[in-house]
């Protein structure tokens, strides 16, 4: 089989939900391949395979008589060879024998040369290899999935690996490899066993209705609830940090012209990403920067200084800012400090989104003598000499709600998703439901024995264990092909 006549199968959603649940109820055996090095040229490259039976592929690759010296775990030099016995590469193969492998499967890998042609060859002879088997090329993330559904790993796990390849800081890819460790995970298991417990007693409650509150309150029920409550609470809070640290936080510079935004972002950069001229409307469209502090990845934004204009181009850089301002977390207004007060004001607080945090900032001190710092909740800075500019790096990570890598956050975060905070999000308000029956003196242990089920689910959504089938197509969807 050449490689134009592989049939990809990687559009589930294009055909809808049914046939992802199907295919996540199924759990479909066939042979699964893919490349699972990154695209282009590298010392090694690795075709990974996995599935319930990979004899016709370990014998179709490696020839019998190599194939014969193959054990578990063992890495076992040997050619790659086509239908023909001809060698189309020489590498390593690893044999991960069912379950212990990533994927819960049989495993094997073939590492190659890092090529791309010569990669595509493997790949190819792997797939005519096990057609009799019905080998297919993976679907992105389906190896991760396939450890998902053989309890290798919970959701919030496999989400991990996918954020641990993307982590653009190492302090994300130290919180996503404590996620992937299993760290949240447990937290979040250990949470939903408490619940359990404590619906059964409200349950069992409801079946001996003449012992009713006695036996809650033999189990303690109330202070138990309080906490779990509390160690809900903190657990939040965790996820909260590290979902700063994986989706990182959109500032935008906004302001009059020539007040130093442009000047601004290339200091905050450390390099000269803008124009910067003493032209008022220097910048026309809007530029984007990624700076990482303390581990937190900033989406630095300049735009066109607001103003009023004629000039149609200007025009439209600065319809551009208003569409920044609504998408910001944080807005930098900044001002010259030499003048007294900012006429820009009430359009840049009325183009900022409901709730976003406008921070003043008065640039150019350098030239009034002002001292660089914090004061009456201004920022003042000089762009030129880099004045004030720590003080202000600090205080967008403050405003963001980031504790820092010293206190309770950094070495203690795990990686999480704006998902996982939702759902405990929820978790804690039917937990706080359950507490307010229980406050009621029992008074409706059906109502508090519902609240806790609800509470239960919404963690069993983190961690999989009660995830619809669209979500988690959503979810490893998103993955690379190979992993
Ligand atoms: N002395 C001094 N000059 C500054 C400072 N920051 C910026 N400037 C000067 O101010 C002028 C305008 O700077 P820009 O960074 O282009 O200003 P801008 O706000 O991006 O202007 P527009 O793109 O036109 O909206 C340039 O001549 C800069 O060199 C500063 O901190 N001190
Ligand atoms: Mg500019």
């Amino acid at each position: 089989m050449v490689p134009q006549q592989i049939r990809v199968d990687y559009a589930p959603k294009l055909r809808g939900r049914r046939y992802f649940a199907k295919k996540m109820m199924n759990f479909d055996a066939d042979p699964i391949v893919a490349i699972a090095t990154a695209p282009g040229k590298g010392g090694v490259g690795v075709v990974r395979i996995s599935g319930p039976q990979l004899d016709p592929f370990i014998q179709g690759l490696l020839g019998p008589a190599r194939a014969a010296h193959l054990r578990p775990r063992v890495a076992l030099h040997a050619d790659f060879c086509d239908d023909h016995g001809r060698a189309i590469d020489s590498g390593l193969a690893l044999w991960f024998p069912a379950p212990h492998s990533y994927t819960g499967e049989s495993v094997l890998e073939l590492q190659g040369h890092g090529g791309p042609a010569v990669l595509q060859m493997i790949l190819a002879r792997c797939l005519q290899a096990g057609s009799g088997v019905g080998a297919r090329i993976a679907r992105p993330g389906e190896f991760t999935q396939r450890a998902f559904r053989n309890g290798k790993i919970d959701l919030a796990q496999a989400e991990a690996v996918a954020d641990l390849i993307d982590a653009g800081t190492a302090a994300a890819a130290r919180g996503a490899l404590r996620s992937l460790q299993g760290e949240f995970s447990r937290a979040v298991q250990a949470l939903a066993a408490d619940l359990l417990e404590l619906r059964a007693l409200t349950e069992a409650t409801l079946d001996f209705p003449e012992e009713e509150i006695e036996f809650l309150r033999a189990a303690d029920c109330r202070r138990r609830l309080a906490r779990a409550g509390d160690a809900l609470h903190a657990l939040l809070h965790r996820a909260r940090q590290g979902a700063l640290l994986r989706e990182g936080i959109h500032v935008v510079l906004a302001g009059s012209p020539n007040v130093g935004k442009s000047s601004l972002l290339n200091a905050l950069a450390g390099e000269e990403v803008a124009i910067v001229t003493e032209h008022p409307g220097t910048t026309r469209d809007r530029i984007e920067r990624r700076i990482a502090i303390d581990g937190v990845v900033l989406n630095v934004i300049d735009t066109a200084g607001l103003r009023e204009t004629t000039d149609p181009v200007e025009a439209i850089g600065i319809a551009r800012t208003r569409g920044a301002l609504a998408s910001a977390d944080i807005v930098l207004h900044l001002v010259d400090d030499r003048q007294p007060d900012d006429p820009g004001d009430a359009a840049i607080a009325a183009g900022a989104a409901a709730g976003v945090a406008v921070l003043r900032v008065r640039n150019k001190i350098d030239l009034t003598g002002s001292p660089p710092g914090l004061r009456d909740g201004c920022v003042r800075i000089s762009a030129r000499s880099g004045a004030g500019l720590d003080v202000l790096r600090r205080e967008i990570l403050r405003i963001a709600g980031w504790e820092g890598a010293s206190e309770t956050g950094g070495e203690t975060t795990f990686l999480a998703r704006a998902r996982h905070v939702h759902a405990l999000e929820r978790a804690l308000a039917h937990l706080d439901a359950a507490r307010a029956q229980a406050d009621q003196n029992y008074a409706l242990p059906e109502l508090m024995a519902e609240e806790l089920r609800l509470a239960g689910d919404a963690l069993g959504e983190v961690t999989g264990a009660v995830t619809p089938d669209d979500v988690l197509g959503e979810i490893f969807g998103r993955f690379c092909v190979g992993k």
